[in-house]
């Protein structure tokens, strides 16, 4: 028999995505949709302060509602030791405030009445009285001696600080400044940013009293994980808990962590003995679920007169909002900021983060973060741009003589960190062809000799993902290692169980096509379960970009497990020793006589029959295993950004971008290129649109869509992508992680494009035009 030629290959490439059969058709299944017999629904009171004491909360009026069906206060979570629960950073968050509320938005009381409405309308029945304080809003006033403290529920707290961290060599990169021709230094604000999915956060909990069960849909990145904090929180037994993650729609980090709004909804159920919905509103998601970013920082940069880059000095001042609830392995607290020494070949690096509580939301966590790689991608590609300035240099010139070269790699950085594969200079000249690079200098040369602002900005990253080798990473104790089974059955038809849960980047078909290209079954063959703990094997869940990494990994590690079973089967099945069987995509076939060959089809069959197997193999065809990463993945990725800017308004339009991306082997590159398209526009929208604001009293001031801007197709360029693909050396496909590279290296990449325009250093985002027209009269902006 010859190889059959497929009209599509099977496996790798750009697959229509499987998940869409019902998305387009309406027919996702999110927790909303979730409905079942006598379900109650649940509703938050939250805090109109950003920071009170609560001197008394009187419920009589909304329990005397003939619709409410329960009430629930910190007084009542109190007495089920429930009012606090921990956060993935080791902190402790009230569930319901019983002494003080720390943040506007903050849960105050739970309403679970027969419906929606009733609930909501209950709330304004409940009296609370407050005694208002002074709130810390500004980081930068948090550690002030008369500062008013906001954790006094942690014992002996005195102060509103929370951590210092430190990264790279503190005297090696003093010396090397001492020495350095030139020193540039910044300071830049990466604002506070809200994740916004399309869908909110939300819960129905179901416990079943009589078989002691508890069930909870939810919206959540991590099922597992969270089944294993409400275990510990809760002091239910982990086996009678099962966390399902139904369709969600868009995640970005925002559901990585755990919410009151879930405890609540469980508490709710068991207190009622029914099913309880619990689902937040716009506002609601805006004012209080984890933000992103906030990070203070000042950027020092050593070079040389010709531009050799020496060093890099920073210092950060980190606003975690009133419980720090960042999620990041636990023993970094500054998550991955290390990758701050970026692509660049330096002498000495060193950085230092300090994190302090202020009157706000928790934040720190989420928006396609990889764990604060956005923060320190914008801060080392910003201070190559200033000395870029400084040096009256081209910023690709300056770019090109620093970046790593090939040969470098593995490359540790001056944190540490392992880079593990980059050929980063083909990238930068890629997106320079494709920009046309040269032409458009020219161009903007012309057009400022009219008087028109037109802005050519670079950015080049490299990323941190797929955390992340368990002897270094965990969350709350629980190790970043993934889990994933796979089960042929007898008429070839496989079922893959995956730890890692979509919230729309596509795993039911890419990872399918993983198994379909390790063992030839046809994608369409294979189903892919996942977002069920009852249903999948343990694992830490989608974010920080690792789903590819260290599931992929593990999809492909168990698909060679069941391949190398069917070798021992096919052997038996042809009565040859494995040894004389060689592989082509889809069947085992004897060496020399390729006529002579068993499909994975038929392989499957005998598994399951009565064929005699050999010694040691059992029977059936499936294999399961867990992935530890050796290392994490560094994608990485060259983006021009072409912006004109209007003279008279400071209206910003991004004209042009260009993304080259290198993720290492591509599994699906319409899948890529959709994912770099939504991290372009969150980097647009970052850099000109989105802002939470909050005034000096702490209210937050961006809680619904008219206020918090997010980007739209009509602020969106058409995207110009391109690639190049270097593989991973330690990950059995070669692939890197994808998600968050577009939202990680564009924002720079918009804000140096302005400053290109305007020619004024450095601006904060978002460039708003008020603030991109004042700089240009005024030369730069308070912030
Ligand atoms: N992929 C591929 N080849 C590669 C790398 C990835 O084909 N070399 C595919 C993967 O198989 C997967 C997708 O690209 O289908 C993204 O993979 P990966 O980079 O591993 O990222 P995750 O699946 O872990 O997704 C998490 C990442 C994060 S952290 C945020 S935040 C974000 C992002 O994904 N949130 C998203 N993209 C999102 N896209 C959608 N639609 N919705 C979100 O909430
Ligand atoms: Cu940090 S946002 Mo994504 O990692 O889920």
């Amino acid at each position: 028999m010859t190889a059959v030629k497929e009209e599509r290959p099977i496996g790798f490439g750009s697959l229509k995505r499987k998940e869409d059969q019902r998305f387009v058709r309406g027919k996702g299944t999110y927790v909303d949709d979730v409905k079942l017999p006598g379900m109650l629904h649940g509703a938050i009171l939250r805090s109109p302060f950003a920071h009170a004491r609560i001197v008394s909360i009187d419920t009589s009026a909304a329990e005397a509602h003939p619709k409410v069906k329960a009430v629930i206060t910190g007084k009542t979570l109190e007495s089920m030791n429930l009012a606090w629960m921990p956060t993935l950073s080791l902190d402790t968050q009230a569930v319901l405030a019983t002494d003080k509320v720390r943040f506007q938005g903050q849960e105050v009381a739970f309403v679970v009445a027969e419906d929606h409405y009733s609930a909501r309308d209950a709330l304004e029945l409940i009296d609370v009285e407050y005694e208002p304080l002074p709130a810390v809003v500004d980081p930068r006033r948090a550690l002030d001696p008369d500062a008013p403290v906001i954790r006094d529920d942690l014992e002996g707290k005195t102060d509103n600080h929370i951590f210092d961290w430190e990264a790279g060599d503190k005297e090696a990169t003093d010396a090397v400044f001492a020495k350095a021709d030139v020193v540039v230094t910044q300071d830049m604000l990466y604002p506070r940013v809200h994740p916004a999915p399309l869908e909110t956060c939300g819960a129905v909990a179901h416990f079943d009293k009589v078989d002691g069960k508890l069930t909870l849909w939810s919206t959540t990145q991590a099922p597992h994980a969270h089944r294993t904090l409400y275990a510990m929180v809760a002091g239910l037994p982990e086996h009678k808990i099962r966390v399902i993650a139904p369709d969600i729609g868009g995640g970005f980090g925002n559901k990585v962590g755990i919410y009151p709004g879930y405890v609540l909804a469980i508490v709710g159920s068991i207190v009622t003995g029914k099913p309880v919905k619990w689902m937040e509103d716009r506002s609601e998601n805006l004012m209080s679920t984890s933000f992103a970013r906030d990070y203070h920082m000042r950027g020092e940069i050593a070079a040389t007169r010709d531009g050799k880059i020496l060093a890099l000095r920073v210092n950060v001042l980190g606003d975690h909002g009133a419980f720090n609830a960042q999620a990041q392995p636990a023993k970094y607290p500054a998550g991955f900021f290390h990758v701050f020494t970026g692509s660049y070949d330096l002498e000495a690096a060193h950085c230092k983060v300090t994190g302090v509580y202020t009157n706000k939301a928790p934040g720190g966590v989420a928006y396609a973060c990889s764990f604060r790689v956005t923060e320190a991608v914008y801060l080392v590609e910003r201070m190559v741009d200033c000395l870029a300035d400084e040096l009256n240099m081209d910023p690709a010139e300056l770019r090109m003589k620093n970046l790593l070269r090939p040969e470098q790699f593995p490359y540790q950085a001056k944190t540490g960190w392992v880079y593990d594969s980059g050929d980063y200079p083909t990238c930068l000249r890629k997106a320079m062809d494709i920009a046309g690079y040269e032409e458009l200098r020219k161009e903007q040369a012309e057009r400022r000799a009219r008087g028109e602002l037109m802005g050519i900005g670079i950015s080049f990253f490299t990323e941190a993902v797929g955390a992340g080798p368990r002897k270094h990473m965990d969350i709350l104790g629980l190790g970043m290692a993934d889990g994933c089974e796979l089960r042929v059955h007898p008429t070839g038809k496989a079922v893959l169980r995956l730890s890692v849960q979509t919230q729309g980047q596509g795993h039911e078909t890419t990872f399918a096509q993983i198994v379909a290209e390790e063992l030839g079954i046809p994608p369409e063959d294979i189903d892919v379960i996942h977002g069920d703990t009852d249903q999948t094997p343990f694992g830490l869940g989608t974010y920080g970009s690792r789903s590819m990494p260290v599931s992929g990994a593990a999809a492909a590690v168990v698909s060679r497990k069941v391949r190398d079973k069917a070798r021992l089967i096919a052997s038996a099945m042809l009565e040859v020793s494995p040894e004389d069987l060689e592989w082509e995509k889809g069947r085992w076939f004897v060496k020399g006589d390729p006529e002579k060959g068993k499909t994975i089809q038929e392989i499957a069959l005998a598994a399951h029959g009565d064929l005699e197997l050999p010694e040691g193999v059992e029977g059936h065809l499936e294999a399961q295993t867990v992935y530890n990463p050796p290392n994490l993945t560094y994608p990485y990725g060259a983006y021009i950004c072409v912006v004109d800017v209007d003279p008279g308004t400071g209206h910003v339009k991004v004209r042009r971008f260009i993304a080259v991306d290198d993720c290492g082997t591509r599994i699906n590159p319409m899948i890529i290129e959709g994912q770099v398209h939504g991290g372009l526009a969150d980097g647009v929208g970052m850099a000109l649109m989105e802002f939470i604001g909050f005034d000096e009293e702490g209210n937050c001031l961006g809680g619904s869509f008219m206020d918090y801007l997010l980007p739209t197709a009509l602020e969106c360029p058409s995207w110009e992508l391109g690639y190049t693909v270097t593989p991973s050396p330690h990950h059995p496909l070669g692939a890197k992680g994808v998600g968050e590279s577009a939202t990680v290296g564009s924002p720079a990449a918009v804000v140096n494009a302005v400053m290109d325009a305007i020619g004024v250093r450095h601006v904060d985002m978002p460039l708003t035009p008020s603030r991109v027209w004042t700089a240009m009269k005024y030369g730069s902006v308070e912030p």
